[in-house]
């Protein structure tokens, strides 16, 4: 795995790794340099061979995650440039997605439009009580292009989103944990760090397989009917029978013992 990137800093520990955004100056803000860089690293984990068990993601210092896609390179973009841009952003996201082990954003501070769809597109979202969330594109004449007018809306419910992506209002930590956004908050980015890998700890006691499964099988399914996803569901929960950890999983819960895993 390739470590040395411009505006990333990526620490592997043990079985885990944390990113982070790097451009601390510009509040983390995605320039196309970001976005290759972290197509770059997310391609290769995707491909890799490595056991990995998790993954953080979070921004340089104590005020920002991500304050956006980079507002100064935008603002001089063609059309086709801007397609581009876009393009690549969403690809970016995709590749969050569909890395396979969990992936937990811990957003300290702003995680606004481009920062609020990276923080979407991790397995679940962790914050400071400064965070500051929202998708103020129209502000600016634009909207959500990295997958917020997506993704926001499964998230939220439809409606809910419609009225944060016309206003572009700030929406701030409580109301992030009432709509179901941020799942848990901290009062610190240390506390938070420390227990989204105390979160992960707990999530690799389990059959890193099984997590691996059951992430494929959610993702899939939120683009589905009811019944195709009920399909995709059905086929990985038969599949797993032909593997280790099922096997391991319920023959130690037989033998009242702990299990070992071992992702295969
Ligand atoms: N892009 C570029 N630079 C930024 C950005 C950004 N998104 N956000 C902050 N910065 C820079 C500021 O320009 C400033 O730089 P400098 O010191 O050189 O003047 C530095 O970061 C610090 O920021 P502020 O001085 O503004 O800090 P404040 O504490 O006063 O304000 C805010 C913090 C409220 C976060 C403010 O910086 C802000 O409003 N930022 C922009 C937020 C925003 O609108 N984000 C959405 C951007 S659009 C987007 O993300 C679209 C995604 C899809 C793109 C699809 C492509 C086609």
């Amino acid at each position: 795995m390739n470590t040395n990137y411009e505006t990333l800093n990526v620490e592997k520990s043990g079985d885990f790794i944390t990113l982070t955004v790097n451009r601390e100056k510009s509040l983390n803000a995605l320039n196309s340099q970001v976005l290759l860089d972290l197509k770059d690293l997310l391609t290769s984990l995707n491909e890799s061979v490595e056991t990995l068990k998790g993954m953080v993601i979070t921004g340089a210092g104590e005020k920002a995650f991500i304050a956006g896609a980079d507002i100064v390179e935008m603002s001089d973009m063609s059309v086709d440039e801007a397609h581009d841009f876009a393009t690549l952003g969403q690809e970016v996201t995709f590749l969050f997605e569909e890395l396979p082990f969990p992936v937990i954003a811990c957003v300290n501070g702003f995680a606004l439009g481009g920062g609020c769809e990276m923080a979407m597109s991790a397995d679940f979202i962790y914050a400071t009580d400064n965070a500051v969330f929202g998708q103020p594109e129209v502000k600016l004449g634009l909207i959500p292009g990295f997958g917020g007018t997506q993704r926001l809306a499964k998230l939220i419910g439809r409606n809910r989103a419609k009225e944060i992506i016309y206003t572009g209002r700030n929406v701030k930590i409580d109301e992030a944990k009432e709509l179901g956004l941020v799942v848990k908050s901290f009062s610190s980015k240390e506390e938070m760090i420390n227990e989204a890998f105390k979160t992960l700890e707990k999530v690799s006691k389990n059959s890193p397989l099984a997590v691996s499964i059951s992430k494929a099988a959610m993702n899939a399914g939120n683009d589905l009917t009811n019944e195709e996803g009920l399909g995709i569901e059905a086929k990985h929960f038969a599949d797993l029978f032909d593997s280790y950890d099922m096997k391991e999983g319920t023959k130690a819960f037989v033998e009242k013992r702990a299990p070992e895993f071992k992702g295969n």
